[in-house]
């Protein structure tokens, strides 16, 4: 018969692991700018759809047209609080002028988020995204295309 005092470490590693994907995964990808307007950047807007702050040091999003990716890495001490956006902004040479999917992974590499496949080739300022903010049935139908709001709510 053994007695130790002491927690057992494997329990406090599953519940600090669980308490850390409870909190990644009220992470979305809420809107992206998959076709910019000339000399505009392409972008992925994060929201967190969940009540507590959100560390997402070193998380990285892509966009792809199925064959050019372009990819993102937020900063480190990058926080989003309950509720609020944050834009990982891309660069001017993201201009494809098709459409594409995102893609949102943590720090660990783990995927936190996929878009589905949109079409955009209107060359403008209108962007996909949820409608509403956070909406996410894992259909096509949770992305919408409009007027883009980056790092604002999403137009219903
Ligand atoms: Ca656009
Ligand atoms: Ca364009
Ligand atoms: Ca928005």
């Amino acid at each position: 018969m053994s007695y130790n005092p002491l927690p057992s470490l494997p329990l406090v590693a599953a519940c600090t692991l669980a308490l850390t994907a409870a909190a990644a995964g009220s992470i979305l990808i809420n809107e992206m700018e998959l076709n910019p307007p000339e000399g505009g950047t392409g972008w992925v807007e994060l929201y967190n759809t969940g009540n507590s702050s959100v560390d997402i040091s070193d998380w990285t999003a892509a966009i792809t047209d199925g064959g050019w990716v372009g990819k993102i890495m937020a900063p480190e001490g990058a926080m989003i609080p309950p509720k609020a956006f944050y834009v990982l902004e891309g660069s001017t040479s993201w201009d494809h002028n098709d459409g594409g999917f995102a893609t949102l992974y943590d720090e660990s590499g783990i995927k936190m988020d996929e878009t589905p496949t949109r079409i955009d080739s209107l060359n403008n300022d209108f962007a996909w995204g949820r409608r509403p903010d956070g909406y996410d049935t894992d259909t096509d139908g949770d992305f919408g295309l409009g007027r883009g709001t980056k790092g604002k709510p999403n137009k219903i």
